[in-house]
């Protein structure tokens, strides 16, 4: 795939007076200052969302999967189609590895390939719980926490694999989500599977090297539906707190039971130092892993009002974590990437000092105007012009469809291509 970047500045250069109308009416309708348009540019210009490698193909559920066609093949082609988003939204500079999916054969040549396209490698990622062709020891009942120590040790020298692959492509961050649990109850002592895990993790992290962090995950049910390990917040954070300095919790969005106060469990994290990642997705009941902003975009903008709290001192690794069962993968993260600069935009716009107050005041009706001003504001004028300082596309799902992108990929890759992954 090679994108003609000439296409976007001409694309752009068609729409722009129509952009600066926008723009200008936007910036006028808002009584902030020149400084503060420029602060909120910088900042979101600054957001760089990770794609995973896993996610660039049609996902599926245990009934069925229907690909669209053109899917990756390889992981060149997955640095490819992460490069075409790039090109078109300036958001998404990096790609997250699932090893063993993703297993760079020759780290020099694939890390050549992304410098062409603009693209650094973000945490990677390690899978414990599957079994792979080649492995001694089965996960069928577990893998860091597991009742036989050579099975977790098959699991941490896994994962301390991972963290080589990582080293040698520049990755600074290993994600660690488990599986382990029990499906029915008596099935796990929970003390002794809390304690394995948390020795088998103390092991990983002593392979870490020194400027890179650990993000601890968590999910309440699923693949097992009685208990997890590392079930909730709770869990993770003490996970994180024992292991030291470079461990920290990460919030994948779906890994929450529904109705869940997910921008509180944020603002917990984020006051003890220790929230250290995010992955974006939507859901209605489960984990569904739906488009980011697709079903309850009022809570991403909460969420994000939170990050607002340490967004500048603190960095956090932000993911997409979705699966594309009917949309092509590329317009549904284009979607996704844009939902989360909304969100973030929007919650720039909230007068924070004046919410401040009126909390102090117990002014509870102007406490909701004042997040409610800035969630109902259509930002997306704001998003396009930092889109356009960035050289990337004021429109870019539209210019995807334009190029034909899908179309071309087709006919470069076929038809019936599948990619690894989920
Ligand atoms: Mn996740």
């Amino acid at each position: 795939m090679n994108l003609n970047l000439q296409r976007i500045a001409e694309e752009n250069e068609s729409a722009l007076s129509a952009h600066q109308a926008r723009w200008n009416s936007f910036r006028s309708l808002k009584s902030y200052s020149d400084p503060f348009w420029e602060k909120c540019i910088h900042q979101l210009s600054a957001m760089q969302i990770a794609i995973p490698s896993w996610a660039l193909g049609t996902g599926g559920t245990r009934f069925g999967r229907f690909p669209g066609g053109g899917e990756p093949r390889n992981l060149e082609e997955k640095i490819a189609d992460v490069g075409v988003l790039h090109a078109l939204n300036g958001h998404c500079g990096s790609i997250s590895l699932h090893i063993p999916w993703d297993i760079p054969d020759n780290a020099n040549q694939i890390r050549q390939v992304a410098k062409e396209w603009g693209i650094v490698f973000d945490a990677v990622n390690s899978n414990t719980f599957q079994d792979q062709a080649d492995q001694e020891h089965s996960y069928k009942f577990g893998s860091l926490s597991h009742t036989d120590a050579a099975v977790r040790q098959q699991a941490v020298e896994h994962n301390q694999q991972v963290i080589d692959y990582g080293k040698a492509l520049g990755s600074e961050a290993i994600t660690v989500w488990l599986s382990d649990g029990a499906n029915f109850p008596g099935q796990q002592n929970f003390r002794r599977a809390f304690e394995h895990t948390l020795a088998s993790l103390q092991e990983i992290y002593g392979h870490l090297p020194d400027d890179w962090r650990m993000l601890v995950e968590y999910k309440p049910y699923e693949p097992n539906f009685y208990s997890t390990v590392i079930q909730d917040w709770g869990s993770s954070l003490l996970l994180a707190s024992k292991l030291g300095a470079k461990a920290f919790s990460l919030v994948d969005l779906g890994h929450h039971l529904p109705n869940t106060n997910i921008e509180q469990i944020v603002s917990r994290l984020m006051m003890e130092g220790k929230l250290g990642g995010f992955h974006f997705n939507d859901s209605k009941y489960g984990d569904d892993d739906l488009t980011v902003g697709s079903i309850k975009p009022y809570q991403l903008f909460l969420i994000f009002l939170e990050l607002l709290e340490g967004i500048e001192t603190q960095s956090f690794a932000w993911m997409i974590d979705a699966s594309h069962n009917v949309k092509d993968p590329l317009e549904d993260l284009l979607q996704s990437v844009d939902a989360i600069l909304i969100a973030h935009a929007q919650a720039l716009l909230v007068d924070r000092e004046a919410l401040y107050q009126a909390q102090e005041d117990n002014d509870v009706v102007m406490c909701q105007e004042i997040i409610q001003d800035a969630f109902r504001t259509d930002v997306r004028p704001l998003l396009a012009e930092v889109r356009h300082r960035a050289g990337a596309a004021l429109a870019p799902l539209s210019l995807y469809r334009k190029l034909q992108i899908r179309q071309t990929l087709i006919n470069e890759r076929g038809a019936k291509t599948l990619a690894t992954g989920l």
